[in-house]
């Protein structure tokens, strides 16, 4: 069974004025439609073909950069999309906010450390926040479509929180303001998925 691009589940203009309608069209309708089609055709007859994107990715030969950059893409857009969400934001609360302020101090220094990670990634990538096996957060950033699924990416952990910070997902309505769009980002997100992902994740 190949890769489907996911659904949004809302609207493309429903992160306004966050994220703008028509980067949020082309984002996931060409972008996401393009890293899934490659994927498919990169797994094609091959022995990664019918496992899950997270036992590709998680013993990935990063030599292979057509399954390395089209699998990231794939895997760090749904993810994205769903951490996302206008309607149904939650409060940053429970057992996440607890193990953020463990490892950052406040959820302020959180932030803190996000967008920093975010706006210093030189170039195309992604900020994360992971958490290891025992519950332990962290903040880190991967270029192009790495993520700390891979093999060897700097930091490891499951991703439960992930900012795409290539020009494509704000340039049209940031221009080069990347810590514009960064603190944007934080109205729109869905922290009750995010609180999902850690209690599966942990
Ligand atoms: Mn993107």
């Amino acid at each position: 069974m190949a890769f489907q691009l996911p659904e949004l589940g809302y609207a493309y203009d429903a992160l306004e004025p966050n994220i703008d309608a028509r980067t949020m069209e082309i984002h996931h309708g060409k972008h996401h439609q393009g890293y899934t089609n490659n994927l498919n055709n990169a797994l094609a007859g091959t022995d990664l073909e019918g496992n899950s994107i997270e036992a590709i990715l998680g013993n990935l030969d990063m030599d292979n950069k057509a399954v390395r950059n089209n699998g990231g893409g794939f895997y760090n857009h749904s993810l994205f999309w769903s951490v996302m969400n206008p309607s149904d934001k939650g409060t940053l609360s429970g057992e996440l906010k607890t193990a953020i302020e463990a490892q950052f101090g406040s959820v302020d220094a959180f932030k803190d450390a996000f967008s920093k990670a975010a706006a210093t990634q030189f170039g195309s990538g992604w900020a994360w926040l992971c958490v290891d096996k025992g519950g332990k957060v962290s903040v880190c950033s991967t270029p192009n479509q790495d993520n700390p699924l891979m093999p060897g990416v700097t930091c490891q952990g499951t991703p439960v929180l992930g900012l795409d910070v290539w020009e494509h997902a704000y340039y049209l309505n940031y221009q080069n303001r990347r810590p514009d769009y960064i603190n944007a980002f934080f109205n729109v997100i869905n922290w009750n998925e995010v609180a999902r992902r850690y209690a599966e994740s942990k």
